[in-house]
């Protein structure tokens, strides 16, 4: 992991974008294969039923997961019934490095979610607000390939701001942006990895 990203860019009110921060990426791609080793990709199913495009697994003392049950944290991941993976120390090192370059101070992650996304995968417009503390921020990080991630900001309505992410850059939000609204669009030629920290519990 680099200490001094190549730079760092408020895109947005309290939305850093720190460029190729996370680079090289070999460690957390061999990571990712560790954590996926035990915990599948899986395609969960919104509330609603329908399958969500992106593949997902978590590490870390609690997993994100949705189902006909809602959108939720578990503590075991319901299709093995075993705990999630511990989230590997390249990540934490990473998660935390990220948030404190950002401006964010302190951040221990509870939980990772990893996100894949086939060509043609994409993720629509959502805040992520199942956690319980909206005061630590979030940590997104681009592995693979890359793609346009879509900001709104507060509402969901009017143009958003356009930012292309690429394999080792790290977008972090936090503080009044929390709550923001964001999008994903499909990843450019490629599977796409993004590894989302997060304090849920
Ligand atoms: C990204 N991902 O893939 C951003 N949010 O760049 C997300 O915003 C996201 O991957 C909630 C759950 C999974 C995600
Ligand atoms: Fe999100």
């Amino acid at each position: 992991m680099r200490s001094d990203p190549l730079s760092v860019i408020e895109v947005a009110p309290e939305v850093v974008l720190l460029h190729g921060f996370a680079a090289p990426t070999d460690a957390l791609d061999a990571a990712v294969e560790v954590v996926s080793a035990a915990a599948p990709f899986r395609q969960l199913k919104t509330p609603g039923g329908r399958p969500m495009s992106a593949f997902m697994t978590s590490c870390g003392a609690c997993g994100w997961y949705s189902d006909a049950r809602g959108y939720r944290y578990e503590p075991a991941d319901p299709s093995t019934g075993k705990p999630w993976p511990a989230i590997p120390a390249v990540f934490a090192a990473l998660a935390r490095a990220a948030a404190d370059a950002a401006g964010f101070g302190v951040f221990e992650p509870d939980t990772c979610l990893i996100n894949r996304y086939v060509p043609s995968a994409q993720m629509g417009a959502h805040r992520d607000a199942d956690e319980r503390d909206f005061s630590q921020p979030i940590v997104s990080v681009t592995l693979g390939t890359a793609a346009t991630f879509l900001w709104y900001g507060l509402e969901r309505r009017g143009s958003p701001l356009r930012i292309r992410l690429f394999p080792g850059d790290v977008l972090v939000w936090g503080g009044a942006a929390r709550k923001g609204y964001h999008a994903v669009r499909k990843p450019e030629g490629g599977t796409r990895y993004n590894l989302t920290f997060r304090k849920a519990l």
